[in-house]
């Protein structure tokens, strides 16, 4: 059904707001609320929104995939899908989950589904650099990094004993040192079965990634559990919210306090923790782990009203937000107070506390356009609050402002919401995403799993102005949106890339020379197949083995030109691959049928790329 309810564009959820629902919720309408409208796209009325054929996208956008386990690439403001990087997911096109150079990314039997949330471009001082994009896999405690220069996968790491990976967020200054990850859901110490009904052996914990190893750094122990988490920018606190500080296992449990935490971490005092000694390791796990529960030095317990969900750093560096999500605030924690704070210098944690604005129903996630104003999804009420800090610092200290500067209606159901470049210091204040849970009507119908809405507002005025609805499949959290000028992607690979370094170094023992050799040699029941590809051949168009044989097929792309890809299928045997310009992919099989079985590229590469196949041949 639509939201619009008469030709002049009254909204029917506006006009209960304004009579009864508010009312009955407990607090008034916020004033500023606009009527309900939809801006066309127009020249010369906010920012230009069309992309015409031919023309670049000022902006890439990194989507989580949600449960896809992928990450997508869109261009901002087109909202054109550019590509699609699989990560924690099987990949049927470009052969991730079953190639040799990605199974090495993702480790023995691992698992091929994900509950991707967060992705995230590293920084340095500050300002993203680039360089890589990681992202976490809530569903098997999973963090991956992404080389931004490829957009391929080349690590991942596992995190060990906690479970359920959520927020994720990095380190800003000076650099990207740590991913900082939150594991979300408390479980017995150890986990082996004996103490599953133990409530006093249950935590949870906030766990820091090196970056550039990718490997675990440390976990601090917490009370209560861990949602979401940013850092500052002074690379010395990190703050995560905690809904569950009741330490439940249900959700009545869960609700009980009116007051949950925000737990800040001291980055530095860890890190002096676990030089001194002053740390454990738990079961076969090398990670220091410190405790940073009630009490601790390492951290600071900061009360927040009630069930707090998104945390956000502005990028002025002067505010950790935690939004409220069952309380219509957000609360404004002064970063420059946790010195304070922590030298035990504060009567209470709460002075710490520069703003508590009301918003609105159900806070989950803030933006900021670096002017001042902060936009705050709002997933009861459906709207995005945009509001002015320093207003609601004002009022909070008693003065008598409106902080609100406009409510905007989405459709439906807010999670995040995203400025372009507002998660770094350059935040450029030009569009706003918002991604909406429920799209409801706002598509044609495709049976019952509905598309998410990833609307796309222009924040460059006074004014919000939402100029479109794009549909998204399986529930991207949250996204980033980088301006062009920060990324430098290849066109074709370079010989001597990482990515397939490992194969590049079996096929030297083996004697063969990948750029040049058309050979099959054997070992005694494994195989492997060498070939170039240059369109529109392989070097091999016949590949001989016997049934039963462990059969290794390896491929260097030798076309030097952009845009040709290659790929390798192998009919009725489920394997497929890439093989982009100067890249060499390989994958491993058992030859179990005999028979014949063509092989043939799938990337539509030459006009003669229908005939570019050849005949795998298994012997009885
Ligand atoms: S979470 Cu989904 S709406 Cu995983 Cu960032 Cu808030
Ligand atoms: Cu090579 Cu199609």
């Amino acid at each position: 059904m639509s939201d619009i309810d008469n030709e002049h564009g009254v909204s029917r959820r506006n006009f209960l707001k304004s009579t009864g629902l508010a009312g009955a919720a407990g607090f008034g309408l916020a004033s500023g609320v606009l009527p309900y409208k939809v801006w066309a796209a127009q020249d010369g009325d906010g920012l230009k929104v069309h992309v015409g054929p031919g023309e670049l996208d000022e902006y890439y956008g990194f989507w989580s995939g949600g449960q896809s386990g992928e990450v997508r690439v869109l261009g901002v403001p087109s909202m054109r899908e550019l590509t699609r990087i699989p990560v924690f997911n099987y990949c049927g096109a470009t052969g991730h989950g079953l190639t040799n150079e990605s199974k090495r990314v993702l480790g023995d039997n691992a698992p091929l589904n994900g509950d991707t949330h967060h992705p995230h471009m590293s920084f340095t001082d500050g300002k993203h650099d680039g360089r890589y994009v990681f992202i976490n896999d809530k569903a098997n405690t999973r963090v991956a990094r992404i080389r931004c220069d490829i957009m391929k996968t080349d690590k991942i790491v596992e995190v060990p004993n906690v479970q359920a990976m959520h927020g994720m967020r990095l380190q800003k200054v000076p650099e990207t040192k740590y991913v900082f990850a939150n594991a979300e859901f408390r479980i017995p110490h150890p986990n082996d079965g004996r103490f599953s009904d133990d409530d006093s052996k249950y935590y949870t914990m906030f766990n820091a990634i090196d970056a550039e190893k990718m490997e675990m750094a440390f976990q601090v122990i917490v009370d209560g559990n861990l949602d979401n988490t940013d850092a500052d920018y002074k690379g010395k606190y990190a703050a995560s919210t905690c809904y569950n500080s009741e330490e439940g296992y249900t959700l009545q449990e869960t609700m009980k306090n009116e007051r949950d935490w925000v737990v800040v971490f001291n980055i530095p005092r860890i890190e002096q923790a676990i030089k001194d000694g002053n740390y454990e390791t738990l079961g076969d796990a090398k990670v220091p782990v410190v405790d940073g529960r009630k009490g601790s030095k390492l951290t600071r317990y900061i009360p927040v009203p009630k069930s707090p969900h998104g945390l956000n750093t502005s990028p002025d560096g002067k505010y950790f937000v935690a939004n409220g999500k069952l309380s219509p605030t957000v609360t404004l924690i002064d970063i420059d107070k946790l010195d304070d704070l922590f030298a035990d210098k504060l009567k209470d944690p709460r002075d710490t506390v520069a703003a508590e604005p009301e918003l609105g129903l159900g806070p989950l996630h803030t933006a900021f356009d670096g002017r001042g104003n902060a936009y705050t999804t709002l997933f009861i009420d459906s709207q995005v609050a945009k509001w002015n800090i320093e207003d609601a610092v004002r009022a909070y200290n008693g003065e008598d402002v409106d902080y609100i500067r406009q409510k905007l209606d989405v459709h439906y159901q807010p999670g995040h919401n995203h400025t372009t470049m507002g998660e770094s210091r350059e935040a450029d204040g030009k569009w706003l995403m918002v991604l909406s849970k429920f799209s409801k009507d706002r598509f044609l119908p495709c049976g019952p799993l509905h598309a998410e809405n990833d609307q796309l507002v222009d924040i460059s005025g006074e004014e919000m102005k939402l100029v479109h609805d794009g549909p998204a499949f399986a529930e991207p959290h949250d996204c980033e949106m980088i301006h062009r000028s920060k990324l430098k992607t290849r066109k074709i690979w370079d010989r001597k890339d990482d990515y397939f370094a490992e194969t590049v170094a079996m096929a030297k023992k083996d004697g063969i020379d990948l750029e040049k050799d058309n050979k099959v040699i054997r070992d005694g029941n494994k195989v492997k197949a060498y070939m170039t590809s240059v369109a529109p051949n392989f070097g091999l168009t016949e590949i001989r083995v016997k049934k039963g044989d462990e059969v290794t097929i390896v491929i260097t792309n030798m076309d030097k030109i952009e845009d040709v890809s290659h790929g390798f299928t192998l009919v009725n045997h489920g394997i497929a691959m890439e093989i982009s310009p100067q890249q060499t992919s390989s994958v491993t099989f058992t030859a179990d049928k005999p028979g014949v079985f063509w092989y043939y590229c799938q990337w539509f590469c030459h006009a003669l790329h229908m005939e570019m196949r050849g005949r795998f041949i298994v012997e009885a």
